[in-house]
């Protein structure tokens, strides 16, 4: 029997070997199975052939693969474009992403993948990363720890694994290229299910600390200017089975820690907390802006952290992406943004591209009073579609999104030039350009002051808020 199947496949053979030069290798996703081609890490060739660098060639170009908005180096509102952005490539998505879904299996076969989760496979991705942030323009890429390198047998595996994958991504950067922001992926592997820092067993606690500690340090090693702290599995199912006061104290010694880990080995990238409301837990603890300031007021962590606001992630909270930037800004804490967006009738994190020129224009609001986002920027946390399988979709989706954040800035610019908008605002509050009002900023003005006032007014006058004429100024400047 044994000896027919050898026979069978040496029969078979060369209809196999042609099948593999045509077809994509399915070996599994299993670093040990000895499948998949262990020298592919050395492989040097083009990854995406015939996809030239992508250039600004202005509005009126039919070229998909240029930029008709984003002109890096044009100055806009005193600033070059690629500084009030700061664009960023998240690797999970764009080199992870497979287009499967609940309902259906991988759809992306990317010709460089030899189907293996191997340290190999690993250096031939990054490579690929590499030529297309070059090929893109763009400066900026982010990571989570085990999308950039396997998962191994142990901790030490693990991190093994990824040394050697983070010594050839630094290799790679060149001295332009750096991490926007690193993080860990504490939410994958079923020792996480419970959550992370908020998970009832104090190994998986431990193991956590382990892995974001290893996260810090090989950020800081590449130069990156944030680390993220996004709450995975850090909420809960049912409040029946759970102590949400001690699961949140739990999370703000984690916190802690890793800001003492921090200031020790003197990595000076600023700290992001990015909240979402749920998924995958149906009450995560970092709901929205406000409730992440609250916690890191309540916790002494205020000047170590600020936020990173993604947008779809604030449309699920209930809110807009504008409302939570400002929400951020207004205290003092956008550090970032996740620039993204989700489908107004599904009810979850599709992670799509933002190309919405209106809602890009109220994002870029934001940025410019701001001042900037710096060291944070845009971080691209998007996804092609399901269905949407070729190689150069992936530079399409790009294009696409960072000319609409460019377009966004181009009409902030003309709605501060036409200054109609600020006075209508400024007008609106003019009540307060006064000496009362003055009083009353100011916190002097008490109770039995304002009486008297009231009575001497008489009747206050209030004016129109002139909404619509705000909305025609806007829409204006589209
Ligand atoms: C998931 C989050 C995640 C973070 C990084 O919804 O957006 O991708 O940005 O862990
Ligand atoms: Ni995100
Ligand atoms: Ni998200």
């Amino acid at each position: 029997m044994i000896a027919r199947n050898i026979l069978l496949l040496l029969l078979c053979s060369n209809v196999f070997l042609a099948a593999i030069a045509t077809a994509p290798q399915t070996c599994p996703a299993d670093a040990s199975s000895g499948c998949g081609d262990n020298s592919s890490g050395e492989w040097e060739g083009e990854f995406f052939p015939g996809i030239p660098k992508i250039k600004y060639e202005g509005p009126s170009s039919k070229n998909p693969l240029s930029y008709k908005w984003y002109n890096a180096d044009e100055e806009i509102l005193g600033k070059k474009m690629k500084d009030w952005m700061r664009f960023s490539v998240a690797f999970w998505h764009t080199f992870r992403g497979t287009g499967s879904d609940p309902f259906g299996v991988q759809t992306k076969f990317w010709p460089w993948e030899d189907g293996t989760n191997s340290v190999a496979m690993a250096k031939r991705r990054m490579r690929a990363n590499f030529e297309f942030l070059n090929k893109l323009g763009v400066d900026y890429w982010c990571f989570h720890d085990r999308d950039i390198a396997p998962d191994g047998k142990t901790l030490e595996e693990s991190n093994a694994n990824l040394d050697q994958v983070v010594a050839l991504a630094k290799e790679l950067q060149g001295k332009k290229i750096r991490p926007l922001w690193g993080t860990a992926q504490l939410f994958v592997h079923p020792r996480y299910m419970h959550g992370a820092a908020t998970s009832s067993e104090v190994g998986v606690y431990a193991y956590a600390a382990a892995q974001v500690k290893k996260a810090i340090e090989v950020t800081h090693f590449l130069g990156g200017e944030n680390y993220v702290f996004w709450g995975g599995r850090e909420g809960y199912q049912t409040l029946l089975n759970t102590d949400m006061g001690r699961e949140i104290d739990h999370l703000a010694r984690f916190l802690q820690a890793a800001v003492a880990y921090k200031k020790k080995i003197g990595f000076n990238g600023t700290l992001l907390i990015e909240p979402k409301p749920q998924e995958p837990t149906k009450h995560q603890y970092d709901w929205d802006a406000a409730t992440s300031i609250a916690f890191l007021q309540k916790y002494g962590l205020l000047e170590e952290f600020k936020l990173n606001i993604e947008c779809n992630h604030a449309t699920l909270s209930g809110h807009s992406c504008h409302h939570e930037l400002e929400t951020a800004r207004i205290n003092g804490l956008l550090g970032n943004i996740d620039a993204n967006t989700g489908d107004p009738q599904i009810g979850w994190d599709t992670d799509q591209f933002l190309t919405d020129i209106g809602e890009a224009t109220m994002v870029m609001l934001s940025v410019v009073r701001n001042g900037g986002i710096a060291p944070g920027g845009f971080n691209f946390d998007a996804k092609l579609r399901r269905e949407s399988t070729d190689v150069e979709d992936l530079f399409i989706a790009h294009i696409s999104g960072m000319d609409t954040m460019a377009r966004g800035l181009r009409n902030v610019a003309k709605l501060i030039e036409d200054g109609s908008l600020a006075e209508l605002v400024r007008k609106r509050y003019q009540s307060f350009d006064t000496e009362i009002g003055a009083q009353i900023e100011a916190g002097k003005a008490d109770f039995e002051i304002l009486e008297k006032k009231a009575m001497e007014w008489g009747e206050p006058k209030v004016p129109s808020a002139k909404q619509e004429l705000a909305e025609m100024i806007f829409q204006s400047a589209l």
